[in-house]
C-alpha cells in the first residue's frame, strides 16, 4: 500500500515537477537568451547600423537631390539662355528674331516713304549643326539677302523708295530652306 501510493501520486508530481522544472529551466534559458544576450547584442548591433544607415540615406537624398536641382537649374538656364535674344542695338530699329523655330514676329507692317530700319538676331548658338546659328531674311522682289551669326544680331535698312507691297521673305540657311513655312515671314509697306 504505502509503495503503491507513493508510486502513483509522485509517480505522477515528481515527474511533472520534474518536468516542469525543466521546462521552466528551459524557458528561463529561452527566455535568457530571447531577452537576455540576443537582445542586447542585437540593439547594440543594429541601433548603431540603424545610426549609420540614416545619416548615408540622408545624403545620398541630399547628392541626389542637389544634383537634381543642379541639372534642372543648368536646364532652365539653357532653354532661357536660347530664348533670351541679343539686347537691341538699335531700339528705333524694327526687331526681328530668327531662330530655328521661326521668326520673331513674323510679319511687319510699316510705312512707305521712309527709310525702314531691321535689327535682325540670331538667338541659336553656333552648335546648332543645322546652319551653325546663322540665318537669313531675303526678299527676292527687293533685292534683299540679309545674314546674321550666331547669338548676334545687325541692322539692316529698306531705302524709302521701296514700294508699298506684301513681301514675302525667307531664311534658306537650316529648317530644310526657305520651303520650311517657319523659316519664312512678311513685310507688308503701306502707301
Ligand atoms: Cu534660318
Amino acid at each position: 500500500m504505502p509503495l503503491l501510493l507513493p508510486r502513483h501520486t509522485p509517480d505522477g508530481s515528481p515527474s511533472a515537477l520534474v518536468s516542469d522544472r525543466k521546462d521552466r529551466s528551459v524557458t528561463r534559458r529561452h527566455s535568457s537568451f530571447k531577452r537576455g544576450p540576443r537582445p542586447a547584442s542585437a540593439s547594440a548591433g543594429s541601433a548603431p547600423r540603424h545610426e549609420r544607415r540614416l545619416p548615408s540615406k540622408l545624403l545620398r537624398i541630399v547628392v541626389f537631390g542637389g544634383l537634381a536641382v543642379l541639372i534642372g537649374a543648368a536646364a532652365i538656364a539653357l532653354v532661357v539662355i536660347r530664348l533670351t535674344p541679343p539686347a537691341p542695338t538699335d531700339p528705333a530699329a524694327l526687331q526681328v528674331r530668327a531662330s530655328m523655330d521661326g521668326f520673331t514676329p513674323p510679319a511687319l507692317a510699316v510705312k512707305a516713304g521712309r527709310v525702314i530700319k531691321i535689327e535682325l538676331a540670331s538667338t541659336d548658338t553656333s552648335m546648332h549643326s543645322d546652319g551653325g546659328g546663322w540665318h537669313e531674311l531675303a526678299i527676292d522682289a527687293l533685292g534683299v539677302d540679309w545674314k546674321v551669326g550666331p547669338e548676334s544680331s545687325r541692322v539692316f535698312e529698306l531705302p524709302a523708295s521701296t514700294p508699298p507691297g506684301t513681301y514675302a521673305w525667307y531664311c534658306d540657311i537650316c529648317c530644310g530652306g526657305k520651303e520650311n513655312p517657319s523659316m519664312q515671314g512678311t513685310l507688308t509697306v503701306s502707301a
